[in-house]
């Protein structure tokens, strides 16, 4: 089944080796889009392929933080891929939670090359080309973190707020064209994410969701493709979701 809004269309998906880019890439196949699904682990592309055998999915291995890779990626698209729709911008990731006088530099720059950097290079890769075309929509994953600080937070966070920045930047820049840009700000949502923070620790993974009802990757997918699928004189800047479990706590006082 197709629908209208996603057939004919072609997007690109960093990140869809887990979590909301794999759950974003099976919805717009569903849909009926043409998806270049892109990561680091060519075994899980090749899985995801092979399940999904579609000739409307094409796989790439693509390093986000690597500016030859991204390079690659774009030089060596066949059509109808070469044309890019939906540029979902989606790879990312926290390292650690400690605090900013213990955190590792080496971790805070990943997050830096990763989620800022990389997500940069991705923009400036595909929107000459939404622009010659007149459409297109960009979907930038930021976080909560991006608008409410917690400690540990600390580089991610400030990566999260730059991709909401730059976000509304995109929007002023692209006034005059068809392209819309949206930041989507999650909170907890059950993904990699957490065992990716915890360099593999599956068991402080678990202790983040335990007892709550967090969104599920597809949940946060559900919502990005309810943005998609808006009239095209409607652009939604940003868009935040939480499970109902998660809130705000109170500002922190040191009475010592
Ligand atoms: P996952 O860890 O499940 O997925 C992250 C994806 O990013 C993987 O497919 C990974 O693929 C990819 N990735 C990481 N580094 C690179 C890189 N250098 N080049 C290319 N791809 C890369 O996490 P989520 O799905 O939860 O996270 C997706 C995005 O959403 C991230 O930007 C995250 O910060 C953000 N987010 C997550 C929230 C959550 O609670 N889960 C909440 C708010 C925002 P591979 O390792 O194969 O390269
Ligand atoms: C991921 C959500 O609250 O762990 O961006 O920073 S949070």
């Amino acid at each position: 089944m197709t629908d209208t809004w996603a057939s004919g269309r072609v997007a690109l998906i960093t990140g869809a080796t887990s979590g909301f880019g794999e759950a974003m890439a099976r919805r717009l196949l569903a849909a009926g889009a043409h998806v270049i699904a892109t990561g680091r682990r060519a075994e899980r592309l090749t899985a995801l392929a092979a399940e999904l055998a579609s000739d409307r999915l094409l796989t790439r291995v693509l390093d986000v933080r690597d500016p030859s890779s991204i390079d690659a990626l774009m030089a060596d698209l066949p059509a109808p891929f070469d044309a890019i729709d939906i540029l979902y911008n989606n790879a990312g990731l926290a390292l650690g939670l400690n605090k900013a006088q213990e955190a590792s530099l080496d971790d805070w720059q990943t997050m830096i090359d990763t989620n800022v950097t990389g997500l940069v290079r991705m923009t400036r890769a595909v929107l000459p080309g939404m622009v010659a075309r007149n459409r297109g929509d960009v979907i930038n994953l930021s976080s909560v973190a991006a608008s409410y600080p917690y400690p540990g937070g600390n580089v991610y966070g400030a990566t999260k707020a730059f991709v909401r920045q730059f976000s509304l930047n995109l929007r002023s820049d692209l006034l005059g064209t068809k392209v819309r840009v949206t930041s989507i700000e999650p909170g907890m949502a059950d993904t990699e994410f957490s065992v990716v923070r915890f360099k593999g620790d599956q068991a402080s993974a678990d202790k983040v969701y335990a007892g709550v009802h967090a969104m599920s990757a597809d949940d946060v997918a559900l919502v990005c493709e309810s943005v998609l699928k808006l009239p095209a004189h409607i652009n939604v800047n940003t868009l935040e979701l939480m499970p109902v479990q998660q809130a705000f706590g109170p500002f922190a006082v040191d009475r010592g």
